[in-house]
């Protein structure tokens, strides 16, 4: 047997039913076996296993993106999607860490990643070129690809962490297919299942709770390009979606459309949420109003659970039973979790401390960063999160991150640090302190104060713009502040809840 994941068997035992609505078009799970055969073949070339030999993917989410990355495993690769709003310099980064042997790009940015690939050595493919669209699925080629262990790995995401640069979180075969497994079994999924995907896929998230969820379970899923509030409304009213899954910057956003949408509107968009027999929120905390406003209108309370790039997820409220506000619920199938206090004890029920988890979904190691991987293990193979919880009759509530300088923006994870490396690489900054504001919207907005260099002022809007062009756009401060010099203590040491407060209020 030479398939990588479950989800291939599944599918072949349904090569006519339906399996993805893309933007390029509608494909049953033929299809898709068929294109990610195609696809393995072109990789492999002459040799009989890529070996684990990271294969980059920078595709927009949909059929392609899919079927290349379903081609890496077949092949025995690891695939690294990335993330498609990322500007050069960011993706020239990753390259230089992930070291991969070819990237399969969309044909539209092939000019982006020319230069970085040909100055690393890395073979640049268009997909356009590549993947075959819509061929008929032939069982006979099965024998053509390599057995691949479970333990190979997979998939690496890259995450922002205290330590400066992003790093690359390597899952194994074996580790999503057990976190596929857990949410198959806990949310109840079928074949009958229809979700939509409007989640960006370079994510856990988006890749693993919703696609391949979805293919997993033998369902079918929608795929928006990129997420549009009002699009997402008309899916909901219009296509029969059974599952639904997003940060709650979306839900909010979703809110705010159907506030201004015209009565008529709202009772179709209201009527079609109505059906659907499953909303999840997760990747940050889900704030109460946003959780009441969305029964209030679809008469579904969202489900909100917890999770981590490094370990799937952890946490969920109950598919059936009572989701109380503001808790992530209880630990998923094949998860263990403790509490541990400083001394690194496990702390009485109730008392809060730092969440550590363990068990068959998580991780298999920081790319090439054993120092890192190891000291983010206790003892016993448990994996500390970084996050403060308290365990309560009604499942965990998370308190937050134990470090300042882990943001949470519209989900996305972002470290301060790495954006003031960026910022002091700027000639009219002398020093700076990025901050996390609490923001309705976006959960933390991404404040920076700046202190000029020589008495200058620099532009607040120049210095956005030298951060977009070297860091994604989610990772862009929203605002910035020139200040004459940062609040610190006695020992020179910039006091950040005092650099927060120089942004709330306005
Ligand atoms: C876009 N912008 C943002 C963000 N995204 N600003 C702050 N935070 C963001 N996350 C900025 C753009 O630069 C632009 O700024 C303006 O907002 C509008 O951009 P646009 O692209 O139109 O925004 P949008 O389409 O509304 O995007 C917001 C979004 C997106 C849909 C919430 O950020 C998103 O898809 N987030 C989800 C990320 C995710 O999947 N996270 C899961 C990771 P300007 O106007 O200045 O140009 S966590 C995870 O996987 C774990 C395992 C877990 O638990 O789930
Ligand atoms: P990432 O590293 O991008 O996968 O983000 C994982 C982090 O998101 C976790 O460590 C938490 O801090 C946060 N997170 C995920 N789900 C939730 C949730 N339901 N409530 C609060 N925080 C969450």
């Amino acid at each position: 047997m030479s398939s990588p994941l479950p989800l291939f068997e599944r599918a072949r035992t349904r090569v006519n039913e339906e399996a993805l609505r893309a933007p390029e078009g509608t494909y049953c799970y033929g299809n898709l076996l068929a294109s990610a055969a195609g696809v393995a073949t072109a990789l492999l070339a002459d040799r009989a296993d890529l070996e684990e030999a990271r294969v980059a993917v920078l595709v927009p989410p949909g059929f392609t993106w899919l079927t290349t990355v379903l081609g890496i495993w077949r092949a025995g690769g690891m695939a690294v999607p990335l993330p498609v709003a990322a500007p050069d310099i960011e993706l020239a980064r990753a390259l230089e860490d992930a070291d991969p042997e070819a990237i399969w790009v969309d044909s539209e940015m092939i000019d982006r990643i020319v230069p970085a690939a040909a100055a690393l050595g890395i073979a640049v493919h268009s997909t356009s070129e590549l993947v075959p669209l819509a061929t008929a699925y032939d069982p006979g080629a099965e024998g053509l690809f390599p057995i691949v262990p479970q333990e190979r790995g997979a998939l690496m995401l890259y995450t922002s962490g205290t330590t400066g640069r992003p790093k690359g979180v390597v899952h194994t075969h074996a580790s999503l297919s057990a976190q596929v497994g857990a949410l198959l079994e806990a949310w109840r999924w079928s074949a009958e299942d229809h979700a939509l995907l409007v989640l960006p896929l370079h994510h856990v998230h988006g890749i693993v709770n919703v696609v391949l969820c979805a293919i997993g379970a033998g369902a079918r899923c929608s795929i928006l390009p990129r997420f549009d509030a009002a699009e997402v409304w008309e899916r909901l009213a219009t296509d029969r979606l059974t599952v639904f899954m997003a940060v709650p910057t979306i839900y909010t956003k979703l809110l705010n459309e159907y506030e201004c949408a015209e009565e008529a509107r709202r009772e179709r968009w209201r009527r079609g949420a109505e059906g659907l027999r499953l909303f999840v929120s997760g990747s940050a905390a889900l704030p109460v109003r946003v959780l009441e406003s969305w029964e209030k209108i679809t008469g579904h309370r969202l489900l909100e659970r917890y999770g981590m790039t490094e370990i799937g997820m952890a946490l969920s409220n109950p598919l059936l039973g009572t989701r109380v506000p503001g808790h992530v619920g209880t630990a998923l199938p094949g998860m263990e979790v403790r509490v541990v206090g400083e001394d690194g004890a496990t702390v009485p029920h109730g008392v809060p401390g730092e969440l550590q988890v363990r068990g068959p979904a998580l991780f298999r190691e920081y790319w090439r960063k054993p120092d890192e991987t190891a000291a983010t293990f206790a003892s016993g193979g448990w994996f500390r999160t970084g996050d403060e919880v308290a365990e309560t009759p009604s499942g965990f509530r998370v308190l937050g991150r134990r470090s300042v300088d882990i943001l949470k923006t519209g989900g996305e994870k972002v470290s301060a640090l790495e954006i003031e490396e960026v910022l002091r690489g700027h000639p009219d900054v002398s020093d700076c302190a990025v901050v996390g504001v609490p923001d309705p919207v976006w959960g933390d907005r991404v404040c920076a104060a700046v202190v000029g260099t020589r008495g200058q002022a620099p532009d607040p809007g120049s210095l956005r713009t030298w951060v977009g062009e070297r860091l994604s756009p989610w990772k862009v401060p929203r605002e910035v502040l020139v200040v004459e010099a940062l609040p610190a203590n006695v020992l020179g040491k910039v006091v950040k809840p005092e650099v927060r407060r120089l942004f709330e209020g306005g």
